[in-house]
């Protein structure tokens, strides 16, 4: 039987992450995917009406991938990713990350830098000594973007932009493998 495009790039994320960096390979082969045409990760694109969407596709002690769906109006806080890599590749429409310098806690100086806008098949690579940064959609259109976390993040930290006060997010998932989760009761 053969194996759908995203099965590929999950084997292929598999073997090339379990080989130590890696880090141009594992670029190439989300831009291979994000440019391939290929739509099965489309079971994944699940919105959610006032937030932005997390829906993990896999999960293991080397990394997670997720599709994440940004609905007109949706942006993430301005978040750091825990010292792992992250990649974003753009599955539909535009989005735009903006990149911050964040200072030292209780009353973190935020610094807001540059923003770029990246586009269907582009992907975008972040980690802590680079910034944290903020996504959203651009062009009033929704999109759908698919993120590569090495290794697996359970929590980040947010910061206020006016207050500078800092807090640690819990990740959750609105689905897992296509299936919708049920909201936690707290
Ligand atoms: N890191 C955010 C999240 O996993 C998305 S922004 O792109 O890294 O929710
Ligand atoms: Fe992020």
């Amino acid at each position: 039987m053969t194996r759908e495009p995203i099965d590929e790039l999950l084997h292929e994320l598999d073997r090339t992450l379990a080989d130590g960096q890696r880090n141009a390979q594992v670029t190439a082969a989300l831009e291979r995917y994000a440019r391939s045409g290929a739509t099965d990760w489309r079971t994944f694109a699940l919105f959610e009406a006032d937030y932005y969407a997390r829906n993990l596709v896999r999960q293991s002690d080397l990394f997670e991938l997720i599709v994440l769906c940004w609905g007109v109006g949706h942006r993430s806080p301005i978040h750091d990713h825990q010292g792992q890599r992250c990649w974003m590749g753009v599955l539909q429409g535009d989005v735009t990350e903006t990149l911050y310098q964040v200072g030292a806690a209780p009353q973190a100086a935020v610094r807001g830098g540059a923003a770029r806008t990246f586009r269907q098949g582009q992907v975008a690579y972040i980690v802590d000594e680079m910034g944290w940064h903020r996504i959203e959609p651009a062009g009033g259109k929704p999109a759908i973007t698919m993120h590569l976390y090495s290794r697996p993040i359970r929590t980040c930290s947010v910061v206020d932009e006016q207050t500078g006060v800092i807090t640690t997010r819990k990740m959750r998932y609105h689905s897992i493998g296509g299936v919708v989760q049920a909201q936690p009761s707290t």
